[in-house]
């Protein structure tokens, strides 16, 4: 019997704890009130407890990674996000990038003969990386390494350069496809309220269009995951909103994969005078997030950005995969006060930590093929040729 089981049977349970505690044991599924009460009420191990008994009834003691690399075409963006520290304005040019078509594909040629599975492209908003441009890079990095798998943009690109060229959302993710798009990551979501939208990220894409992108994705086959962006100025029932349209889009159309929630970090942005949430209350947010969301069947802690230790601890609250950055190509959350400012692990630095909170470590692809399970065997250095 689990240990939920055990503790449904005793009267150690406050109503509400127990009505929920024996929906996540019967696999129902709680309602919004319900979600909002264990983001209000009940103490930490109780949601561990709940979360825990869903995560291992779908995937045991399995913690997911990927071997992937990031490509950040720009970090100059028209947009005026106010928790972003990435962007430089159009018109503070000085330590901003613009990377050509070239350059990009370099940075691929550099992982030639790497173990990388997965590139994932994003970065800010300009007018030259236009809907011919990302036809033309994906074409281009296909014909160079066919099986590399493209994770690219995020709702806020593809309005914009859809808009731009006058295409539907379906047409022009079409196209992309066709020209070697293969899925689509969880960015650009931030906080679906319209109101706290408007004042964080005010300007780019509207909550409903991000979820129409993602709908349009999900009918021509394409998966993608979704990010909450939370710890800021919204409330709990912001957080429950922008779940329940997830999980309604999720119903209608199954092609998320993966639920990212993102920490808010406050360096070098327009909102630094906020304070950071508490670990205490990352835990709670994961766990809350793989109890409502029953028809996602990942949630993932971004390690880079939460750092080692918390990741380890959020296994235990309903995280079963971790990402799996290789390297620092990525600028976002290191330029945002992020816990790790180097974000790179090997490979045997991934399966150890993984090992170390007492789970399983498996090596997967972008759609959650496995690649490699270190469960039972250890990581044979031989069969490695990377470097990070
Ligand atoms: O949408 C920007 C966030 C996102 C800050 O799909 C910040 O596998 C915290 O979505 N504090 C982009 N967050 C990154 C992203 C992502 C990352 C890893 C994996 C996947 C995936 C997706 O980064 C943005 C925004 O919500 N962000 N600034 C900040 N100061
Ligand atoms: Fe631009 Fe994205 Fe930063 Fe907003 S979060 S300013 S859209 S790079």
């Amino acid at each position: 019997m689990s240990l939920l089981a055990t503790l449904v049977q005793t009267d150690r349970l406050a109503p509400m704890e127990r009505q929920i505690a024996e929906k996540v044991l019967h696999g129902t599924r709680i309602t919004d009130a319900e979600a909002l009460y264990l983001y209000q009420e009940p103490e930490l191990p109780f949601l561990a407890m709940l979360a825990h008994h869903i995560r291992l009834s779908r995937h045991g003691h399995k913690t997911y990674f990927n071997r992937n690399f990031h490509i950040e075409p720009t970090n100059v963006c028209i947009y005026t996000c106010s928790f972003c520290s990435y962007s430089r304005r159009i018109k503070k040019r000085e330590d901003g990038w613009e990377f050509t078509l070239d350059e990009m594909l370099d940075q691929v040629k550099a992982y030639d003969g790497k173990p990388v599975t997965e590139v994932h492209i994003v970065g800010g908003v300009l007018p030259q990386y236009n809907y011919q441009f990302y036809q033309d890079l994906f074409r281009a990095i296909k014909e160079h390494r066919p099986e590399l798998h493209i994770k690219a943009l995020t709702p806020v690109e593809y309005h914009y350069i859809f808009k731009k060229a006058k295409v539907g959302y379906k047409e022009g993710l079409a196209v992309l496809k066709e020209a070697g798009l293969d899925s689509i990551p969880g960015g650009g979501a931030e906080i679906f309220d319209e109101a706290i939208r408007q004042q964080i990220a005010g300007g780019k894409c509207s909550a409903q269009e991000w979820l129409d992108l993602h709908r349009a994705a999900h009918e021509l086959g394409l998966r993608t995951n979704a990010t909450i962006l939370y710890g800021h100025i919204e409330t709990y029932e912001h957080r429950v909103d922008h779940m329940r349209r997830l999980r309604d889009l999720q119903d209608e159309t199954g092609g998320f994969q993966t639920y990212i929630p993102l920490k808010f970090r406050n360096q070098n942005n327009e909102m630094s005078h906020l304070p950071e949430v508490s670990v205490i209350e990352d835990l709670r947010n994961y766990a809350v997030s793989r109890i409502y969301l029953d028809n996602f069947d990942h949630v993932k802690a971004y390690w880079p950005m939460i750092g080692r230790r918390t990741t380890q601890l959020a296994l235990s609250f309903g995280v079963d995969d971790i990402d799996g950055t290789i390297d620092d190509t990525t600028k976002i959350y290191s330029m945002a006060g992020a816990e790790d400012q180097n974000p790179s692990m090997s490979t045997p630095e991934l399966i150890d930590l993984i090992r170390s909170a007492g789970m399983a470590p498996i090596e997967r692809d972008t759609l959650y093929g496995i690649i490699n399970d270190y469960s039972e065997r250890d990581f044979e250095p031989e069969a490695e040729t990377e470097t990070a």
